[in-house]
């Protein structure tokens, strides 16, 4: 045996470098943790690799992961994430066992490339790279520790040449100690990062919304009917649908907010800070919002009332015209604290419609996740188009010079709401009891409105439903139908005529590159009474 490697002890050498490995990328972690809560939550490696991913993704990609996860999309992206690393950091282990330097090279490298996704987030400085390095370094470290104490000889005895023949129990003395110390190191930079953000949850506690200048018409008797299983008109902020690339909701402090408009045909540009955006008349207004991922019979819509500053009148105080009055840009592009862009028609906000910087969202100051301290929203058009959450900038340019976002992925460049409407009640794959039920839903088109609502089951004839109050052509509308339900399996399918009296299409089209169309399709199996039915 003398010179040569046991079978046990080259597996030795295979499971306790892996566990090495481990324990580094736990140590690295938390190192890195701790430096990400004194740099920025965004430049810890986990959201900053994360982050490159979502960017670099193709759209189509990204839409599955929309379609298929839900917001359940970024948790799980940092898991996928994290196995990535467990994999690779058991593989350095593996490696350090045989030969320490080089395991530690590799754990080093690792957090290289946390450094350089770190470098490459928009709006980063050089120390975002700084909480990668740390974990590279302290990983590095604790596995060529780790290592060497793996390899160290044993007593007098014991198989030499490499194997590992220190005792179980002092490596285990020591695997604990490494994940011990990874433990309140992580905790702690957990804790100290939130701490860090202290100063934009306190401005957003200490935010008092002026009234409106211009409040919403009261909300007419009847948009809400209230039916079971229904959507409420409007969508409370808890439940509010939330679509973006922010693996970390920014936390932005509103003391220190500052919002810049420049670019083609400004001639006085603007720099304001939160409370000279909020001494401007303040106007309230109910829109609903959607997404342009919003498969047929998605979630992806919620109603609010809005309180903001009428975007026209910034834009003709900093000099702006529309193409229509000679104005030399077409495109408003909006620019966001972490680095997302949207493009706009500069018509369109200046057509007259309510076209909000906001700052309220049904009567409260704007959830983190939505926004705050101040996002846009456009009647008519796709958030991802017009509703620029934690804005930081707005530029005027031409849709010739300049692609936003998601526009140089694969998504239109224009992208008006297509008429859409939702069966809420009852839900797929229900089995309500036959006699009366009650079928509802909401149905949109903003700023056309909705003029009618019909049902139809099965091959039957199209049924006009009842349809709740308008309150406004900005948001969507309620809708009710009575359905005298036979025992069996029946279709459902529902769709909008819009306030110019256009049939919502029946024509399916995928939601890249400008929105799904189609009808939404429900299929219920009616059980005959006394069967003990469900919605
Ligand atoms: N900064 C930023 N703003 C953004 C986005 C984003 O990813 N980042 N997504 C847009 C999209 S696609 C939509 S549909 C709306 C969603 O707004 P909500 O999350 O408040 O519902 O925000 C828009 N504004
Ligand atoms: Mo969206």
């Amino acid at each position: 045996m003398a010179g040569g490697k046991t079978v046990s002890g080259r597996r030795r050498l295979l499971f306790g470098g892996a566990v090495c490995g481990l324990l580094a990328a736990c140590a690295g972690l938390a190192a890195a943790e701790l430096g990400a809560a004194a740099v920025r939550p965004e430049a810890a490696p986990v959201a900053a690799v994360g982050g490159t991913l979502v960017d670099l993704a193709p759209a189509a990609v990204k839409e599955w992961a929309v379609r298929t996860f839900g917001t359940a999309d970024k948790p799980l992206l940092a898991a996928g994430i994290l196995l990535v690393l467990a994999a690779v950091a058991a593989a350095a282990g593996v490696l350090a066992a045989h030969r320490p330097r080089a395991g530690a090279a590799v754990a080093a490298g690792i957090g290289l490339v946390g450094a350089a996704a770190a470098l490459g987030r928009p709006g980063a400085a050089w120390r975002d790279a700084l909480p990668s390095a740390a974990g590279g370094l302290a990983a590095a470290a604790v596995l060529y520790g780790l290592a060497r104490a793996l390899r160290r000889p044993g007593p007098a005895g014991a198989p030499p040449g490499g194997a590992w023949t220190m005792d179980r129990r002092g490596f285990g003395r020591l695997a604990a100690g490494v994940l011990a110390a990874s433990a309140v190191a992580g905790y702690a930079g957990r804790r100290l990062g939130a701490h860090g953000s202290a100063a934009a949850t306190a401005s957003r506690a200490a935010l008092v919304l002026p009234p409106p200048a211009v409040p919403a018409p009261p909300v007419p008797p009847g948009t809400d009917p209230r039916v079971p299983g229904a959507s409420p008109f409007f969508t409370p902020n808890r439940e509010f649908y939330r679509v973006d690339t922010a693996l970390v909701v920014p936390r932005v402090d509103a003391g220190a907010w500052r919002l810049r408009i420049h670019g083609a045909g400004v001639t006085r540009p603007l720099e304001l800070g939160l409370s000279e955006l909020l001494q401007r008349p303040l106007v309230e207004h109910d829109l609903t919002l959607t997404c342009v991922s919003n498969e047929v019979g998605g979630p992806y819509a919620g109603n609010a009332r809005w309180l903001g500053v009428r975007l026209a009148d910034l834009l003709r105080e900093a000099g702006v015209r529309p193409p229509s009055e000679g104005g030399p840009a077409d495109q408003l592009v909006a620019r966001s604290v972490d680095g997302m862009t949207l493009g706009t028609p500069v018509e369109t906000v200046m057509d007259g419609r309510e076209a909000l910087l906001a700052v309220g969202m049904n009567g409260e100051p704007l959830p983190f996740a939505h926004g705050f301290p101040v996002r846009m929203v456009v009647p008519g058009l796709y958030g991802y188009v017009s509703a620029c959450k934690w804005l930081r900038e707005l530029r005027l340019t031409t849709f010739a010079a300049y692609d936003a976002y998601w526009v140089r992925r694969s998504w239109a460049a224009r992208a008006p709401v297509k008429t859409q409407s939702r069966i809420d009640t009852p839900r797929p794959s229900a089995r309500p009891a036959a006699g009366r039920i009650a079928v509802a839903g909401v149905a949109w088109a903003q700023h056309r409105g909705i003029s009618r609502v019909e049902v139809r089951v099965d091959g039957g004839p199209w049924q006009q439903a009842r349809l709740a109050a308008a309150d406004g052509v900005d948001t969507w509308r309620l809708w009710s139908w009575p359905w005298e339900a036979s025992p069996g399996r029946h279709t459902l399918r529902v769709r909008a005529v819009d306030g110019t009296g256009a049939v919502q299409t029946e024509a399916r089209a995928p939601v890249l590159p400008d929105g799904a169309t189609g009808l939404h399709t429900v299929t219920v199996d009616v059980v005959p009474p006394g069967w003990g039915g469900a919605a």
